[in-house]
């Protein structure tokens, strides 16, 4: 069979609702776009664990501190899952993880924002992962087995940090003042950054094509970035937060709230490598890595004695 005949079959796959996997024929622009996308999220998730892991040490009590250091272990999980869906598309992990430490690739624009106060832990639960949710529950659904299956886990977890944010900024806001000013403050900040994890608009979104062609994508940018804000505002009115939108309001015909302008000039300086943190926070991953490296050898070590052992007691 041809190139065009297989591209032909693999199209009429996609069209009937099917999953395809790895060893699966694909289309290698796809395969391309696939390993961009995954290695793209996979970064996020482990750079996503340094804003939070910023204030482990200074959690409020005991209990925050368990449940934060947990869901801060999530996220390391999470990457570590998807940059597995992202080998057995036949990159090696070691390259990926190079290529970010290089500053080569992407990972979301989001972590490139500083955790200045306690309340940032419940913004980032709340808006972070909510907008994660909305993103990743249509992922659970695209035509592409390993990816599919690792959402539907990590979904899972996400919804569990989303409502433990939630309850960190309902707590705060039935506080002391101090206390609502703070998770005041976090949203303030957080809010415009959150709507731009979903991406440029649609029209500025090159990637999208591909990507919904081969039911990758279920939804555009701006579908998803427009549920997440019909979700959230009024949960955020449901505990007295303000939405930092002056432009911001509710069109009963349509039935979803509008906002104001994103600013994309910063989202695109963000994602261009000159947002308030981006320094940082490869160099904290690249010390990580560096630090880690005993650590990966003695695992190795371990694993090829122990079957050695094996292969000897067989
Ligand atoms: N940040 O053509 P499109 C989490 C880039 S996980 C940085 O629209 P696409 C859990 C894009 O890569 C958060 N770059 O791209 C957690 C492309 O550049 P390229 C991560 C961005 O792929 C919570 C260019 O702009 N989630 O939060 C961003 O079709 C708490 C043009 O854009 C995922 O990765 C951005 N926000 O759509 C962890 C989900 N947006 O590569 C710790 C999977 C766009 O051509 C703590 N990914 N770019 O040079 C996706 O759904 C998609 O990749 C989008 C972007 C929607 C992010």
């Amino acid at each position: 069979m041809d190139d065009a005949a297989k591209l032909k079959e693999f199209d009429d796959r996609i069209a009937r609702g099917e999953i395809f996997e790895p060893k699966d024929w694909m289309p290698e622009r796809l395969r391309k776009q696939l390993i961009r996308m995954m290695s793209q999220h996979a970064h996020s998730e482990v750079v996503g664990m340094l804003p939070e892991g910023n204030w482990i040490t200074r959690a409020p009590s005991l209990r925050r501190k368990m449940i934060l250091l947990a869901k801060v272990q999530d996220e390391g999980g999470h990457g570590l899952y998807i940059y597995s869906g992202v080998e057995s598309l036949g990159v090696r992990r070691e390259d990926l993880i190079d290529e970010l430490h290089a500053g080569k690739a992407k990972y979301s624009s989001i972590f490139n924002y500083p955790s200045l106060l306690w309340s940032d832990m419940g913004a980032i639960g709340w808006l972070v992962d909510g907008a994660a949710i909305v993103n990743q529950t249509t992922l659970a659904k695209c035509s592409f087995g390993p990816y599919a299956r690792a959402m539907i886990r990590i979904c899972k977890e996400e919804n569990f940090h989303k409502k433990q944010g939630y309850e960190i900024l309902s707590t705060m806001m039935a506080g002391t003042p101090a206390q609502r000013a703070m998770a005041q403050d976090s949203i303030n900040r957080w809010w415009w950054p959150s709507l731009m994890m979903f991406g440029p608009t649609d029209k500025d979104s090159p990637n999208s094509i591909d990507l919904m062609r081969w039911g990758i994508k279920r939804k555009s940018n701006d579908d998803l970035r427009q549920r997440f804000i019909d979700m959230t505002v009024p949960q955020a009115h449901a505990i007295g937060l303000t939405i930092p939108d002056p432009a911001l309001k509710f069109n009963k015909e349509t039935g979803h709230w509008e906002i104001g302008p994103i600013n994309w000039e910063e989202f695109f300086n963000v994602i261009n490598g000159n947002g308030p943190c981006n320094k940082e926070r490869i160099a904290a991953r690249k010390h990580a890595h560096d630090e880690g490296k005993w650590v990966r050898e003695a695992a190795v070590a371990y694993a090829q004695k122990h079957s050695s052992l094996e292969r000897r007691a067989a």
